[in-house]
Parts: structure tokens; sequence; C-alpha cells
């Protein structure tokens, strides 16, 4: 229903994303966009190109009046650094880096310079999937639909965020945002902030880098987003593969389900029970006192706050140099430094919330059908939830044939 394309080079003139499949009648400006594009340059490990960039954003097509036409929207954010590298003369690269895309890119295109892979595969791509991120968190907003994020571990550091319970999920989550949100490592636990800045410091000065996990909240999710029916139909693998495309992440998860792994099943499943409104009446909604299956059932999303938590590798350029062979000379050697980040969990994070978003804007338009937002608002206000009268059985014996 709703796909998108980037296109740019990390040092090139700019990036651009066309976003195609957004309904008509979308109130949309820059501002809407440029929030998500400043949150995405946050964080403490970043290299120094982040002090170079100032990302803003240019809608040049889809959006007149101010509002969405159905037409695509095309976005554009400037390189800034492209002025150094416009004119000048760019040294060859033929050393290829553990870790990146130099060789394989090199391998799979028949590149003769390393530099024409690493343009491409740099993560500076996803500044333009945080565009396109930001238009589909807006459409979602508009059903009450809210994504978050944070960081959960950083290197060896993990906070301490223990599952909430029913009734505080909704509280919990938000309160986590607000305080990932003044955090330098987007870390809500404040005391794993303080030992996650040590540890990135200490990377730093080791001249090394370093990975971690971010987890990617979704609150207001209606249920029935998703189906099992097809394989590429199912939500919790669309969600995966949107998480795992993002550069350097090599592990997805829903909820915790390596952790749930370990466990036995009646540990895991989240029960069902009848919400009572007080103490002697019960009302007809179904609701789960757990969410260890991160909001999604069957490929389907529950009604629970959808849990997406990414791994993401160390940054693979080390100024400490890793042992390589150089393609022009065929010579054992060691890696050359080119200017990095040192860890990028907490900007991964916010690009992880961006292909969320996406995927969650695309289940939604599938499910409510409609061209126009005024039509996708009137399907909402009608779709089944988790209530007994939503849910007439016939209960009667029945034939397979
Ligand atoms: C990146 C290398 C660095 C990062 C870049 C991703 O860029 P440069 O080579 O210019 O120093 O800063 O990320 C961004 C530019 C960005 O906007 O996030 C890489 O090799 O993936």
């Amino acid at each position: 229903m709703l796909r998108f394309l980037t296109a740019g080079e990390s040092h090139g003139a700019e990036l651009t994303a066309i976003l195609e499949g957004m309904p008509a009648g979308l109130p949309l400006t820059p501002e809407h966009i440029q929030g998500d594009l400043r949150r995405r340059q946050q964080g403490y490990g970043s290299g120094g190109r982040m002090g170079i960039e100032k990302d803003t954003v240019r809608i040049s097509a889809g959006v007149l009046g101010g509002k969405t036409t159905g037409a695509p929207i095309a976005l554009h954010i400037a390189n800034l650094d492209h002025v150094r590298w416009r004119d000048r003369e760019i040294a060859p690269m033929t050393i290829p880096r553990p870790g990146h895309a130099d060789l394989t890119g090199a391998i799979k295109y028949g590149l003769r310079d390393l530099r024409l892979a690493l343009e491409r595969a740099s993560a500076r791509e996803t500044a333009a999937r945080v565009a396109v991120g930001a238009v589909c968190r807006h459409l979602l907003s508009q059903f009450g639909i809210v994504i978050g994020s944070y960081v959960v571990s950083i290197g060896e550091v993990t906070a301490s965020l223990p599952l909430p319970d029913y009734d505080a999920a909704h509280t919990t989550y938000l309160a986590r945002f607000q305080a990932a949100e003044a955090s330098e490592v987007r870390c809500p636990d404040p005391e794993a902030a303080e030992r996650m800045r040590q540890t990135i410091w200490d990377a730093m000065q080791a001249k090394d880098t370093l990975g971690g996990v971010f987890e990617v909240v979704a609150l207001g999710v209606p249920p029935g987003l998703g189906s099992y029916a097809q394989w590429d139909r199912r939500l919790s693998a669309r969600l995966m593969a949107a998480v795992g495309s993002i550069q350097a992440v090599k592990g997805v998860e829903i909820g915790p389900a390596f952790e749930n792994a370990r466990l036995r099943g009646t540990q895991v499943h989240d029960e069902i029970f009848l919400r009572s409104n007080d103490k002697s009446t019960a009302s007809d909604e179904l609701i789960r006192r757990t969410n260890r299956a991160g909001g999604l059932e069957g490929g389907i999303s529950t009604g629970m706050p959808i849990i997406v938590r990414g791994a993401m590798k160390p940054i693979s350029t080390t100024l400490n140099p890793l042992r390589s062979v150089d393609l022009a000379t065929g010579q054992p050697t060691t890696t050359r430094y080119e200017r990095s980040d040192f860890c990028a969990v907490p900007r991964a994070a916010v690009v992880a919330e961006a292909m969320v978003a996406f995927v969650l804007a695309d289940a939604l338009i599938e499910k409510l059908g409609g061209d126009s937002l005024d039509e996708m608002r009137a399907r909402f206000a009608t779709l089944r939830r988790a209530r007994l009268r939503d849910l007439p059985m016939d209960n009667v014996p029945w034939q397979m044939f």
C-alpha cells in the first residue's frame, strides 16, 4: 500500500526520498519532519560529521495547499559536507574495512575503488528514512498512535527496564520516552545512562567502537493489523525486516523473544482476562496483564504496545586498525581510519522508530483502505476490538467441508 525509495550518497549533493501511497488530506509541512531529523542527529558517541550536518527537509512534491494530495511525496535533505568533497581529488581507497560493505560491495558491483560502495552503504542514508518515517508518524498520530524508543544496552552496560504491568504500561512507556529524550545516550535509566556514557568514553579512548540494543515501542496500535494468512503479511515479520534493514543492525526481536525462548510456555504466554470495571461488574473487554508477546500474536497486532528490539553491531570503522588486504598491491596490511561514529546506538533508535512508523502506517492503510484521511477516520471508528460484543461465537458443531 505504502512504499518508499531513497537515493543519495553520503558525500553527494543531497538525499532524496519518495514516499508513495499516503492518503490525501493530511496536513504536512517541513515542521512535521524537522523534529525527528534533529533527534536523529543527537547522541553521545557521534563522530565529527554530526557537527557539520544540520539536516533540513525540503518537500518538493505531493503536498499542495499544505495538505497531501495522494500523489508521491518527494523529500530532500542536503549534505552540507558535500562542498568539501565536490571539487577535490579523492584519494584511492583499496583496503576494505572488515564489517563494512567495502569488500562485498566491490565483489557485487565490480567497483574499482572501495569508496564507490561506501558512499551508498553509509548510514547517512538513514536521514532520508527518518524524514519518511516522520510523515508516517504524523499520519499515525491522527489515530492516537504514538511511537517512541530508548536504548536498552550499550556494550556490557544494560539498563534496568522491567516489563510494565497492563495498567501502568502506557504511562510507563511515555515516561521512558520522555526520559530518553533528555538523555545523551537515549537511556531512561539514569544510573545506566551514566555508565553507558562512561563506557562510550572508554571505548573512544581505546580507539574502539561500541554497539548495543535499542527498543522501539508503539502505543495505541489497534488490534487486527497484519495477518497470518501469508508469510509476507505477518506484521511481526514486516517489522523485523524493516528494523533489520537498518545499517549495522544484525538482530531483531519482538518483545523479550530471546528470553522467552529460555522459559516454559506457562511463564511466557499472556493470559486473557475480562477487565473488571469495579468490584462488582465485569466489562466485556478482554485484557492481558502482561505483554511478553510484544503486542503481536499470529502476525497480527493484539492492541497491546508493540515492542521491537534491535541489536546493533559495533561501528566497523575503528581508529585502531584491523587486519585486511590491500586490493591494489595484494599485500597484507591494516585498515586506514575514516572519520566515523564511535557509538551510534542512540541515533539508530530514532531510525528504528521511523522504520516502525512506516510499517505501521502501511498496515493501517491496508486495514482501513481509503484514499483520504477522512475515509480512514470513518473506518477506524468501526474497527473490531478485543470485546465480547465484537466477537459473537456460533457455539455450534460444524464440518470441515
Ligand atoms: C558513516 C560514517 C560517518 C557518519 C555517517 C555514517 O560519516 P563520514 O564518513 O562523513 O564521517 O557520520 O552518518 C552520517 C553522516 C549521518 O548523517 O548519520 C558510515 O560509514 O556509515
